[in-house]
């Protein structure tokens, strides 16, 4: 049964047949100017700035609108398999400028909008970035969608529209501050509300027994209060192939806008309690990259968005082919973005179970054929866990059948090693600890058919550590699955200049098949070429110096520009970097400044609101930049800057500049990353452990072309036992100088009341950095900073050598360009479609007159 469209019932199908929306400069600027001055009904003062961008944004919607139609259709009518990808982040930074650059859209906009005076540069950046993430995760849930469509792949996105992304984060004295991200202030075009596809959320309340009539024992939950789901539907073009994609984000809305009777009371606020109670659930993304245990609001976020998009998914399965089952597992696939989704599991199994009567054995082969797993961390504590009794109260059903998929798969454990019940306590979904807690790894990882980690060495340390017990019990369940991101933002889109070379020289070809780009590798022997590279990370530069510039920052672009940018977190040892920017302070006050390369060091990430060593981490970050900014004696040897907010878009301004890019996370702990791939891909050169994707990255490029030190994760581990920080800096004396800087207040100097040059620095309050003090120097350090310092200070120094050599360092920056094809998420996509989803490949219906 297929659902007649609504145009068709109305009697309005002809609307569909109209010829298709113009892409040349007049019809765009014919349509830019009706939206801007009547539907908008502006004039152009220079405070309606912002719908200037409006105006453009529902030009180009139209367009993505047409083609989105064009692909539901073909997939509908095609009937084919689906993906559906739940994650609860999306990072997708800016829409405008990427879609303008899908569509192939860029000249005739451009060429529109100068008829008004107007360039389209400045009004995509007058876009708010959609910062529905916290950092790689939430970035490779955009990335992906962006390679499905490209790829004409049938995968649907579902996630939550917050209505406050990832706060904003501003420097006060050094210090981070926190402010609200409002991004839907000024209203969102790139989304569609669809109230028509609604769900019902059920939370709290009870499960009863009740006897259906026929001897069945039905389950039913009740006294449930429930939320309404409402979606937004958010397009995502592919690459000039006429398919649009969907992400479809859920909303939070109460049932009952207000109780009437409360109303009437006049309890105003007591009327519309349970509304704002209700509405909370999608109010605000959690800004924690690594956990936030126990929090209800949180877990209550996560079921809503997998109830609602699993109701979805059957609803419409329903809708097209009744409550027949029997191939729905051929038909759809669940891939699981971390745990976060995990509920997903006992989700649909009530759903078959409860709502469309399936046995339990034909509900399991359904849920454990369909969903896939995905991990992102080797960090032990960041695992998952939600204590027994909240899941209880909360999801009194979902936790029964927790309960029963535990007792049948723990019951298969004692079949496969009878007698063993330490590996039955190990490996059971429930940690009988004091405080009883739902392993939600577990859970995602015995339901699956597919479990993958996100780069070779993590999967491989998945498979080894984290969960031995389980690879050992379904081998054939785990499979890597190298991260990689978009080259249409990441390359195409940021970096223009170098897109333009790349194409001149190699042809277009490689922004739809990266490994195209092994192709530059001749021209690195090339000096007119080299030449053009270096003007153009020159360029780049500039701009990039342009943005610093309005933090009073200044630098030349002949230095070396050294970058660091991710979350603040201790395992990626921000403060690794620090204390090497400190001993070439030193360096330049004790004048061993011979063949001196100046460097500019730019750091930037946000901390976790709760994380306070990571918050201090900044402070410091800070304190020493002012310190050495400020001192005379460096003048243009060394700068060092921590760039505020950073984000997607602020990304895209700084890959294209970078020469050096900061991968020095403990080994180990970095599952993989993903700003090491944006960075290698326009020209930096890494200085990096063998980490995550890192140790790919070297593979592709060769150790020439590739800065490594450090330990490795298996030193890592073995040293632990003997790890003696404080004989390793007693007999280092570089770096009992940078601990003596540290250690003497040295850049505590601007702490307001801390510090009078007349009373000289006794009064310098030296214990603010105390912590991290006593974390360098502690024997049980967890990411073990002080043990690779020396090696890290080894690195910088051939660093600065090759850079000495322009000819060189430019040759090592064009093959890392070149040795960058694999780390495209094409290529990811492509292989989680071969191994786990197994997808056909689904073309959009052209809309007529569209050049495809
Ligand atoms: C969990 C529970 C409660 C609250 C928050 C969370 C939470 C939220 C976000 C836990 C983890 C995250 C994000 C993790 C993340 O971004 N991991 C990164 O994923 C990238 C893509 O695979 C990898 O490249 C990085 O190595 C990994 O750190």
């Amino acid at each position: 049964m297929v659902a007649e469209p609504i145009d068709n019932i109305m009697g309005l199908s002809k609307l569909t047949k109209l010829p298709a929306l113009g892409i040349d400069k007049e019809s765009l600027a014919s349509d830019y100017k009706r939206y801007f001055s009547y539907f908008l009904g502006r004039e152009g003062r220079e405070s309606e700035k912002h719908y200037l961008y409006f105006a453009l944004a529902l030009t180009i919607r139209d367009r993505l609108i047409e083609r989105w139609k064009g692909t539901k259709r073909a997939y509908d009518e095609s009937g084919c398999p689906r993906s559906h990808y739940l994650s609860m982040e999306y990072l997708l930074g800016r829409c405008l400028g990427n879609a303008a650059l899908n569509l192939n859209l860029e000249n005739e906009l451009a060429a529109a909008l100068q008829a008004y005076g107007l360039k389209l540069e400045e009004l995509t950046t007058l876009e708010p970035d959609a910062g529905l993430g916290n950092g790689g995760l939430g970035r490779l849930a955009a990335c992906f969608l962006d390679s499905c469509a490209t790829l004409q792949l049938p995968v649907i996105g579902y996630g939550l529209r917050y209505e406050y992304g990832m706060f904003r984060q501003t420097i006060n004295n050094g210090y981070q501050v926190e402010e609200p991200d409002n991004w839907l202030r000024e209203g969102n075009p790139w989304e569609i509300k669809r109230p028509e596809y609604k769900q019902r959320i059920k939370f709290g309340g009870r499960t009863e027994y009740v006897d259906d009539g026929s001897g069945n024992w039905r389950i039913r939950w009740v006294d449930t209060k429930d939320v309404l789901a409402v979606p937004y539907d958010i397009p995502i073009p592919g690459y000039r192939n006429g398919t649009v994609n969907t992400l479809r984000l859920w909303k939070a809305k109460a049932i009952h806008v207000f109780d009437l009777g409360k109303f009437n009371a006049g309890e105003y606020p007591e009327a519309v309690a349970e509304e704002n109670a209700a509405e909370n659930i999608t109010m605000v993304l959690y800004p924690n990259d690594a956990t936030e245990h126990g929090k209800e609001t949180r877990l209550r976020q996560q079921y809503f968005l997998v109830s609602a998009s699993l109701q979805d998914v059957l609803h419409d399965w329903v809708h097209r082919y009744g409550e027949n089952f029997t191939k729905f597992a051929e038909k759809n696939r669940f891939q699981l973005n971390d745990t976060h989704p995990t509920c997903a599991i006992p989700e649909l199994m009530r759903l078959l179970m409860d709502v469309y009567n399936l046995k339990w054995e034909e509900a399991w082969k359904i849920t454990s054929s369909t969903v896939a797993y995905t991990n992102h961390t080797l960090l032990p504590e960041a695992l998952e866990r939600w204590p027994v009794n909240m899941i209880g109260s909360l999801l009194p059903r979902i936790l029964e059948i927790i309960y029963e998929i535990n007792t049948r798969f723990l019951a298969e454990v004692a079949q496969r090693w009878p007698h063993d019940t330490d590996r039955q306590i190990r490996m059971s979904i429930i940690q009988e600890d004091e405080i009883k807690q739902v392993r939600m790894a577990y859970l995602a990882i015995i339901a699956s058919f597919s479990v993958n980690g996100v780069a070779a060495l993590h999967t491989r340390l998945l498979e080894q550590g984290l969960f031995r017990d389980f690879s050992e019990f379904w081998p054939h369940k785990f499979n890597n699955k190298t991260n990689g991101v978009t080259p249409r933002r990441w390359l195409a889109k940021c970096n223009p200049r170098l897109a333009s070379l790349i194409t001149t020289t190699i042809g277009e070809g490689w922004v739809t098949d990266l490994s195209q780009l092994r192709r530059l590798a001749s021209y690195a022997d090339d000096k007119k070429f080299r030449a053009r590279w270096r003007d153009i990370k020159q360029a780049n530069k500039k701009q990039l110096l342009a943005v610093f510039s309005h933090h009073g920052i200044q630098a030349g672009t002949d230095s070396l520009f050294d970058v660091q940018v991710k979350r603040i977190h201790e395992y990626k040892r921000q403060l690794l970097n620090v204390l090497h920017i400190i001993h070439l302070y030193d360096r330049i006050i004790r004048g061993d400044i011979a063949n001196w390369v100046p460097r500019c060091v730019v750091i930037g990430g946000k901390a976790a609101p709760g994380y306070q060593m990571a918050k201090l981490i900044i402070k410091l970050i800070n304190n020493v930049a002012t310190v050495i900014n400020h001192d005379p004696k460096v003048g243009d040897a060394l700068k060092v800057f921590f760039l505020p907010n950073y984000g997607v878009s602020a990304m895209e301004i700084i890959c294209p500049s970078a020469d050096l890019s900061e991968q020095i996370s403990t080994a180990g702990k970095e599952a993989s990353g993903t700003g090491n791939m944006k960075f290698m891909m326009n020209g930096a050169i890494t200085i990096g452990t063998l980490d995550g994707a890192n140790i790919e990255i070297r593979e592709e490029v060769s150790d020439e072309n590739f800065f490594l030190f450090g330990l490795t994760a298996k030193e890592v581990q073995e040293t632990r036992h003997h790890y003696d920080p404080n004989a390793i800096i007693a007999g280092d004396e570089d770096l009992q100088r940078v601990m003596h800087l540290l250690e003497s207040g040295h850049f505590n100097q601007f702490q307001p009341g801390a510090f009078n040059p007349v009373l000289d620095s006794i009064r310098v309050d030296s214990r603010i950095f105390n912590p991290i003090i006593d974390s360098l120097r502690n024997p049980r350090d967890p990411w073990m900073v002080i043990a690779d310092f020396r090696s890290y200070v080894n690195a910088q120094r051939r660093v600065a050598e090759a850079y000495r050599d322009q000819e060189r360092w430019t040759r090592m920056s064009i093959l890392n360009t070149a040795a960058s094809g694999k780390f495209s998420t094409d290529r990811t996509i492509k292989e989680y479609n071969t191994d786990i989803w197994r997808l056909d490949q689904v073309p959009a219906y052209s809309t007529e007159g569209i050049s495809m």
